[in-house]
C-alpha cells in the first residue's frame, strides 16, 4: 500500500466534503469563469502526470488530473521572473539587519499592494454579499442560506463556511435583529476572529530566526505555483532586513531551471549554487547548506523541482534531500515552505493535503492572490491547516510577497 493509499484511506470523511466542494467550486467556473493571463495549472497537473513513467503514476494523479482540461503539452519555455529592467545587485559586505520602529509596521505602500492584489477576490465577494441581501433589512434564514451558498462559491470551502456561519448566527441571536447594514463589519469581525483562534501567531515581518545559523529552508510544491519566484522574492526581503543569504538550485531536472534561480540571485545580489543539469538535487542541496555554512550566512533557501509532486518518487526524491543536508547540519531544514497557487482555488487545497500528508511541512505560501477571484482560499487554507500560512503572493515583482498577517487579510478583504 503506498504512502497516497495510506493518505487516501485515512482522509475518506474528509474527502467527501472536499468533492461536495469541488461540485460546488465547478458550479462557480461555470458563473464566474474570468479571462487570467496566468499559466493554467491544469496543464502543468496534466504534465506531471505525463512524465511521470507509467510505474510511478499512483491513483491520486488520475483523482488530480481530474479536473485537468487542457491536453498535456511539454512547457517550451522558462518563465522568466519579470520582464523589468534589473536592479544592480547591492555591494557586499551585507548590510546591518534593521530593526527599526517603521520597518514593523504595515506601511501604506504594502497596504496598497494587499488591497490592489485582492481586488477581484473583494469585488466578487461584495457583489455576492450585495446580492444576498438585496431588500432585506434584517439577517434572517434565507440570508444566512444565502452566505453560506457565497463563501463556498469563494473557495473558502464547506469546513471553514460552516464555522463562519455558526458564529454569524451566534452573534445574530445574542444582538438582536442585525441589520444588514452591518453584515459585512460583522463578517470583518468573526473571521479575524476565526482565524485568530488558529493557534499559529502572524510573523510581524520577514524574519530569520537568529539562533539557527544557516536557517534552512527548503521550498516545495507542484511545477509552475510559484516556487522559483518565491524564492527570489524571498531572497530579497531577507537581504533587505540584512540578512547574508544563499540559494541552492536543486531543482536540476528543468532545462533553465537554475538560470531562472541565478537571474534572481543577480537581481537580489545574493551567490547561486548550482550543478550541470540532470545532477542529483541531493548534492546541490548539500553543497548550498555547507556554502551557507562556510559563510556563516543567516539562510539558505533551496529550490526543488515540482514533478511528479503525487507519487511515491517524489516524496522520496525530497526525502533524500534532506538527509543529506542533515549531513552538514543535522537540524536542517529548519523550514519545508509549500508554495500554493491560489488561483487554482479547491485544487490549492487539495494539493496541501497531499503534501502535508506526506511530507513534514511546516509553513505555506500561496501565491497568484492577484488577478484571481479565488483568495478566499486563503481564509479556507488558513483555518483548516494547523500550519501557519507564513507567506502571500500578490503580483510577480520583486517586492510583491507579503508576511500573511491574518487581521490585515481580512480587513483589506472587507475593504478596511
Ligand atoms: N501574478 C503572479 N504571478 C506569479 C506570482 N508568483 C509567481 N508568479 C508567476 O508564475 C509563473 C511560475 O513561477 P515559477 O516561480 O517559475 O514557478 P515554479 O513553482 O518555480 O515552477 P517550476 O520550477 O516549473 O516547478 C511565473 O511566470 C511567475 O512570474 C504571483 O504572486 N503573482
Ligand atoms: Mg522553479
Amino acid at each position: 500500500m503506498g504512502l497516497f493509499d495510506i493518505f487516501k484511506k485515512k482522509d475518506n470523511t474528509q474527502q467527501v466534503a472536499v468533492e461536495a466542494e469541488q461540485i460546488q467550486h465547478q458550479k462557480t467556473v461555470v458563473q464566474d469563469a474570468e479571462p487570467t493571463s496566468m499559466p493554467q495549472p491544469e496543464v502543468e497537473l496534466e504534465e506531471q502526470a505525463d512524465a511521470a513513467s507509467p510505474a510511478e503514476v499512483t491513483e491520486p494523479v488520475a483523482q488530480m488530473s481530474e479536473s485537468a482540461e487542457v491536453p498535456a503539452q511539454e512547457p517550451t519555455e522558462v518563465p522568466a521572473p519579470e520582464a523589468e529592467p534589473q536592479p544592480e545587485p547591492e555591494p557586499e559586505p551585507e548590510p546591518e539587519k534593521k530593526k527599526g520602529f517603521f520597518g514593523r509596521f504595515f506601511s501604506r505602500e504594502k497596504k496598497e499592494t494587499l488591497d490592489k492584489g485582492l481586488e477581484k477576490t473583494k469585488q466578487g465577494l461584495f457583489a455576492k454579499i450585495a446580492h444576498t441581501v438585496a431588500g432585506k433589512s434584517t439577517i434572517d434564514d434565507d440570508v444566512l442560506d444565502e452566505l453560506e451558498e457565497v463563501f463556498i462559491t469563494s473557495d473558502v470551502g464547506v469546513a471553514t463556511t460552516i464555522k463562519i456561519l455558526d458564529r454569524i448566527q451566534e452573534r445574530v441571536k445574542k444582538d438582536k435583529y442585525v441589520g444588514t447594514s452591518e453584515l459585512n463589519d460583522l463578517l470583518c469581525d468573526e473571521i479575524t476572529q476565526l482565524l485568530a483562534d488558529n493557534n499559529n501567531a502572524d510573523m510581524e515581518d520577514f524574519h530569520v530566526p537568529e539562533d539557527k545559523k544557516p536557517y534552512v529552508i527548503m521550498v516545495v510544491g507542484v511545477n509552475g505555483v510559484g516556487k522559483t519566484t518565491t524564492i527570489g522574492k524571498l531572497a530579497y526581503q531577507f537581504k533587505q532586513a540584512g540578512n547574508k543569504v544563499v540559494l541552492g538550485a536543486a531543482d536540476t531536472y528543468r532545462a533553465a531551471a537554475d538560470e531562472q534561480l541565478e537571474i534572481w540571485g543577480q537581481r537580489v545580489g545574493v551567490p547561486v549554487i548550482k550543478h550541470d543539469m540532470g545532477t542529483d538535487p541531493a548534492s546541490v542541496a548539500y553543497d548550498a547548506v555547507a556554502s551557507a555554512k562556510a559563510q556563516n550566512a543567516d539562510v539558505v533557501i533551496i529550490d526543488t523541482a515540482g514533478r511528479l509532486h503525487n507519487n511515491v518518487g517524489l516524496m522520496r526524491e525530497l526525502t533524500k534531500i534532506k538527509n543529506v543536508m542533515q549531513k552538514v547540519l543535522p537540524e536542517a531544514p529548519n523550514e519545508v515552505l509549500l508554495v500554493l497557487d491560489g488561483s487554482t482555488g479547491q485544487n490549492a487545497f487539495e494539493q496541501a493535503k497531499q503534501f502535508v500528508a506526506a511530507t513534514e511541512v511546516n509553513a505555506l505560501a500561496i501565491t497568484k492572490l492577484d488577478g484571481t477571484a479565488k483568495g478566499g482560499v486563503v481564509i479556507g487554507i488558513s483555518d483548516q491547516f494547523q500550519i501557519p500560512v507564513k507567506y502571500i503572493g500578490l503580483g510577480e515583482g520583486i517586492d510583491h510577497l507579503q508576511v500573511f498577517r491574518r487581521e490585515e487579510f481580512v480587513r483589506s478583504l472587507f475593504g478596511k
